[in-house]
């Protein structure tokens, strides 16, 4: 690194100080706090996206967000040039990077990552960086430090994509490294086209219920509320309510709202009611990453039943296992030399019902740690991959051999069967894979692929809640003093510090028949979290507290 360039990234860093005594982590999703301690933290990031850029010499982008956090945290993750997170190769010097304690360390690392990482500082070069922000608060100011991160490497050019949705981000920067068009107006389009397409291919004969075309959908006063409102315009099939959708007075951010909420506390956000009772409602997180659905089910209170990422993965499994059926009707996989894997991935909050069900349907079910950056890289092993977290955090993934094999066969069909079954079957699932968001989980993307499918099944949203019932489940979190102190292994299901934690869950969860419970520390919040699962409700809250006193006793110990 020559002179001025270390002079430009030792004067921009002493502007933005870290706050004495914070120690960031890049966690499940990038760096999350209090907004008021993390400009020098965004600052940093600006400049690790910049390297990013330099390095593959591709588009990186930079969203600032805290998803379903309170209004007044926020956050700032990485998009990879894939448009999937940033490589977890990198995240030590995330880490380091933004944990440096003045502007002279900073330098230094910045040097000697450079040069293990052999990147190449030229003025000739010019690296890409998007940026995004959600409608929090104090996204305007720390998107100006992100800014001013990227500008202090010669060569940056930060381009502000404006107010976002995370996956609508993360979709511009895999599109652009795929050299197509990437801008708003070109995500709604499309999402809404491929929608449309879904829709054509309805076999005549499904309607074997009459569908419900209202749609009652939970903003989470978030960005994902605003973005809907304007792509409902454009899909004329669908008849799209969007309550708190962040307008002024209609409620704050992620408070009592939102899917994180509605799928944690299994209760209708605010804003819905009695008159609500009969309606599919979904409800989106804060930057619309996330999507579940619910139907209310209680004349006197705001009891739901809730359809989480589970059911939404369950769906999409059948539908794409009806299309590869039709597909290989008539040809066996000698004849099409090519055998399609499909698999599905869960974390361990996947209700034990769920994972039942989708082995019974015959589906290869794996599991990783809680994390989208996990999920997203074992879905990648296969053609067709499905993940999804009880969160309602999720996606589909296809190969590209998969899908160019789509393409052969859409023209080989079109020649010799057009209308037929089979190049019906083609073409959706050619058009699921335009719909569906294959950069990151995408509420909005999903919305519509749930919809389109649920047309096409000509389901009741009583059908879709009957594919298999939940084992009653409940989520807790305590407050440790360093929730780092529990480590984890197995996909997080076994506790292996400290000491004596696991054989203590184990103790609680054998007095209950089918119950299962583990613990693990949040990468968003400063929380343990707890899960546990029984028979009965009164089983899973009474297991969930006696595994949250151990929690609690051996974390203080
Ligand atoms: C993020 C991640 C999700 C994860 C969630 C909760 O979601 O993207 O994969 O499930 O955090 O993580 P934790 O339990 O570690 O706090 P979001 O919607 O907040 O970006």
């Amino acid at each position: 690194m020559d002179q001025e360039q270390q002079s430009i990234l030792l004067e921009s860093a002493s502007r933005f100080p870290p706050q004495k005594g914070v120690k960031l982590s890049y966690g499940t999703a990038g760096f999350r706090a209090d907004a008021s301690v993390l400009s020098a933290a965004v600052f940093r990031v600006g400049i690790l996206a910049a390297l990013r850029s330099l390095k593959t010499q591709s588009v990186t982008g930079v969203m600032i967000t805290a998803s379903h956090n309170q209004v007044s945290d926020n956050g700032v993750k990485i998009v990879d040039p894939s448009g999937g997170m940033l490589t977890q190769e990198w995240e030590p010097f995330a880490d380091a990077l933004v944990n440096a304690v003045d502007a002279e360390e900073l330098v230094r690392l910045v040097i000697a990552f450079q040069e293990k990482e052999k990147i190449a500082f030229a003025r000739t070069q010019s690296a890409g960086i998007l940026l995004g922000r959600d409608t929090r608060p104090s996204g305007d100011f720390l998107l100006e430090a992100a800014k001013q991160g990227i500008n202090s490497i010669v060569g940056a050019v930060a381009s502000d994509m404006g107010i976002l949705t995370t996956p609508q981000l993360h979709w511009m920067v895999q599109m652009r490294n795929k050299g197509k068009m990437a801008s708003e107006s070109d995500y709604y389009e499309q999402l809404s086209s491929s929608f449309r397409c879904l829709l054509d291919l309805i076999p005549k004969e499904a309607t074997t219920y009459k569908i419900e075309k209202n749609l009652v959908v939970d903003g989470a006063n978030g960005v994902g509320g605003e973005k809907l409102e304007f792509l409902k315009k454009s899909l004329n099939d669908l008849v799209i309510e969007v309550r708190n959708s962040g307008k002024k007075d209609e409620g704050i951010l992620n408070d009592g709202v939102g899917a994180d909420f509605v799928q944690k506390e299994k209760v209708a956000p605010r804003g819905f009611g009695p008159d609500d009772i009969g309606t599919r409602c979904a409800s989106l997180d804060g930057d619309a990453d996330r999507l579940v659905y619910f139907c209310l089910k209680s004349k006197n209170g705001n009891e739901i039943d809730l359809i989480d990422g589970d059911k939404i993965l369950s769906l999409f499994a059948l539908f794409i296992k009806e299309q590869l059926s039709i597909l290989n009707k008539e040809e066996n996989e000698e004849k099409n030399g090519y055998h399609v894997t499909l698999g599905v991935v869960q974390t361990a909050y996947a209700n034990g019902a769920s994972t039942d069900y989708l082995k019974k349907q015959g589906l290869e079910v794996v599991f990783t740690p809680t994390g989208v950056k996990y999920l997203h890289e074992k879905a990648s092993h296969y053609d067709i991959g499905i993940y999804f977290e009880a969160n309602g955090h999720g996606t589909i993934l296809l190969s590209e051999s998969f899908t160019n094999l789509l393409e052969v066969k859409n023209n080989e069909l079109a020649s010799i069967a057009k209308g037929s079954e089979q190049h019906r079957a083609a073409l959706r699932l050619l058009a699921l894979s335009k719909l569906i968001n294959q950069a990151v989980g995408d509420a909005l993307s999903g919305l519509l692929l749930v919809e389109a499918i649920f047309q096409h099944m000509g389901w009741s949203i009583q059908v879709w809640m009957d594919l298999y019932h939940d084992l009653p489940s409940k989520q807790l979190k305590v407050k440790v003093a360093d929730r780092k102190s529990i480590v984890t292994a197995n996909a997080e299901t076994v506790v292996i510090r400290p000491s004596g934690l696991q054989e203590a869950i184990n103790s609680e969860t054998a007095k209950f028949p089918r119950g299962r419970a583990f613990v693990r520390p949040s990468g968003t919040e400063d929380v343990v979290r707890v899960y546990a699962e029984a028979t009965t409700q009164e089983a899973a809250d009474s297991l969930a507290n006696s595994v949250a006193q151990r929690v609690a006793n051996f974390c203080t110990a």
